[in-house]
């Protein structure tokens, strides 16, 4: 019998993310060693008989099918949404008003003012809070944080991303409905700024400090998709693409692109910041490494070194393997668990917080008004 304390996890969706979240919940405590253990106590879906095959899968003891059940149930104490963004709201205020501790999956919100009203809450209950940009996680990146705030790459001059798809390139897919609501304006809020440019400033703003201002365009190359719910033709309001220009608090200068139209790309998340000093490249598809330059080197080996971030003394690497061999993608989800839970039982709060993921919420709607005015816009 474990000694650990339980952490009962109700669940709001089951889709991608849902599948993310409840492998971590079931692996955290084999590798982690936690006071606290996830208790995957309920999930929730609408749809009865897709929710009972999720629980069998992952081991949910219990299905709703009506999420404010689910919230009010006493034997439920935190609350993981990873339903479309237009949803997180409603539920995160509900969660709050009854006492529950809230994972919720990224954007935190649709906007600014949802976002604020999101804050507002989980600070006036009291329940601890976090979002799932799990990328600051992946242990390449939380090095390249380390290397930073040891001040290794000097003053830095030069912060760039780029998170490019390839995924809505044909004009028959439509909008709406499992598994494309990221396409429809009315679920999303925003197309590429919201889903892929979010998880860019979210890092940015971690490794290098708040944005002071931004210039944007924007271009949705489909205008019109059948909606999968209406079965008419409609509009559509998101943005496919996006790139802006900005300026950083600490005088360093960013370029930041995103889409979903760039042909042969699936999911290529990257940045480079380049400092005085070094300079640091990351890229998602080849996430557990992380490319250093460091200009102090003897000029006659200096050059882009690939550290492999595999090493005991890593970010937590000391919980995987042997020195050598890597760790993916869903490990990054693990990692924000183990850190939740580490959090709850040192009382600290969790990084990003619902506070912390409003930054990137504003950063977002400033490109957005930017890329509408053809104008620079001061991030609120
Ligand atoms: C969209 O395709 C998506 O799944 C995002 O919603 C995720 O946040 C990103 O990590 C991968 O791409």
């Amino acid at each position: 019998m474990s000694k650990r304390k339980p952490l009962r996890i109700g669940m709001i969706g089951y889709g991608f993310m849902g599948r993310a979240h409840s492998n971590a919940y079931n692996r955290v405590n084999n590798f982690f060693d936690l006071e606290y253990e996830p208790v995957l106590q309920a999930v929730c879906a609408r749809d009865e008989a897709k929710a009972k095959a999720f629980a069998d899968t992952w081991g949910y003891a219990s299905v709703e099918t009506d999420w404010r059940k689910l919230i009010e149930r006493k034997d439920i104490d935190a609350v993981d949404i990873c339903v479309p963004n237009n949803l997180h709201h409603d539920m995160a205020i509900a969660a709050a008003k009854a006492g529950k501790m809230i994972l919720c999956e990224k954007p935190l919100s649709m906007n600014t003012a949802e976002g604020q009203e999101m804050v507002d809450a989980v600070e006036k209950a009291g329940v601890r809070n976090t979002v799932w940009y799990n990328y600051r996680r992946v242990p390449a990146v939380s090095l390249a944080k380390q290397l930073i705030d040891e001040g290794r790459l000097g003053r830095i001059f030069h912060y760039r991303a780029n998170f490019l798809q390839d995924w809505t390139i044909s004009a028959d897919l439509p909008q709406g409905g499992a598994g494309l609501w990221r396409i429809d304006a009315k679920a999303a809020g925003s197309g590429v700024t919201g889903d892929l440019l979010a998880h860019c400033i979210d890092t940015a703003l971690w490794l290098n400090g708040p944005i002071k201002t931004v210039t944007a365009m924007t271009e949705t190359f489909i205008k019109e998709r059948k909606h999968t719910e209406s079965g008419k033709v409609e509009p559509v309001g998101i943005d496919d693409a996006c790139a802006f220009l900005c300026r950083f608090a600490n005088g360093s200068l960013a370029i930041f692109e995103s889409t979903r139209y760039a042909r042969g790309h699936k999911a290529l998340y990257t940045f480079e910041i380049n400092g005085a000093d070094a300079s640091i490249a990351w890229d998602l598809h080849d996430l557990h490494r992380l490319s250093y330059f460091d200009h102090r080197d003897d000029s006659i080996v200096r050059g882009w070194r690939s550290v492999h971030v595999t090493d005991g003394d890593m970010p937590y690497m000391d919980r995987w393997w042997v020195p050598g061999l890597q760790i993916g993608y869903e490990h990054s989800f693990v990692h924000q668990v183990a850190d939740f839970l580490d959090g709850l039982g040192k009382n600290k709060p969790t990084s990003p917080t619902f506070r912390e993921a409003l930054e990137t919420q504003k950063v977002c709607d400033a490109v957005l008004a930017s890329a509408k005015s053809g104008r620079w816009v001061d991030v609120g």
